[in-house]
């Protein structure tokens, strides 16, 4: 049995669906979930779903996943743009790390443009709303079975 894929979501994610659907869409967090699932389960994989408000427990979920996943897609929210915890956590990860965002971030204001994931991962899927999820683990299920290869 091959390691699950970590799916891991940073700060406020929970509220998707309730709020400003007009930049995040109406989908739920649970609703991305299922999505990001199903799609790991046509590729093989399980999936690991989490989310967080606290920076520390995104780190610690970050080096469980340094031993348990095959590989990470991160969506760090806020965090993306500040956290150097996440950073240096990721950093330390061997396994694929795939960034991902619901909005482009590069078109929206300036303080969103620069992410401290991005120099960590291995490429970056944003602005396709839920569907991000989806592709980010088409892209990372690519990427597993190529190392595999
Ligand atoms: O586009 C993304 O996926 C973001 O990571 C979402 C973060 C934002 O800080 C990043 O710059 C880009 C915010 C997630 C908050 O989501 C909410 C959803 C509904 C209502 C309020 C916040």
């Amino acid at each position: 049995m091959s390691k699950p894929i970590y799916v891991l979501n940073g700060p406020n994610l929970n509220l998707l669906g309730s709020r400003e659907p007009e930049i995040y869409g109406r989908t739920t967090l649970a609703d991305i979930g299922d999505m990001a699932a199903a799609e790991a389960k046509a590729h093989g994989f399980e999936v690991v779903f989490r989310q967080s408000n606290h920076e520390g427990e995104l780190v610690e979920w970050i080096q469980e996943a340094r031993l348990k996943a095959a590989g990470v897609i991160i969506n760090g929210g806020a965090y993306t743009h500040t956290s150097v915890a996440i950073h240096d956590a990721l950093r330390a990860v061997d396994v694929p790390v795939v960034e991902v965002h619901l909005s482009n971030i590069f078109t929206r204001e300036e303080f969103r443009h620069r992410s401290l994931i991005s120099p960590v991962a291995k490429g970056l899927i944003v602005g396709f709303g839920a569907n991000s999820y989806v592709l980010a683990v088409d892209a990372l299920a690519s990427l597993i079975e190529e190392a595999a290869e």
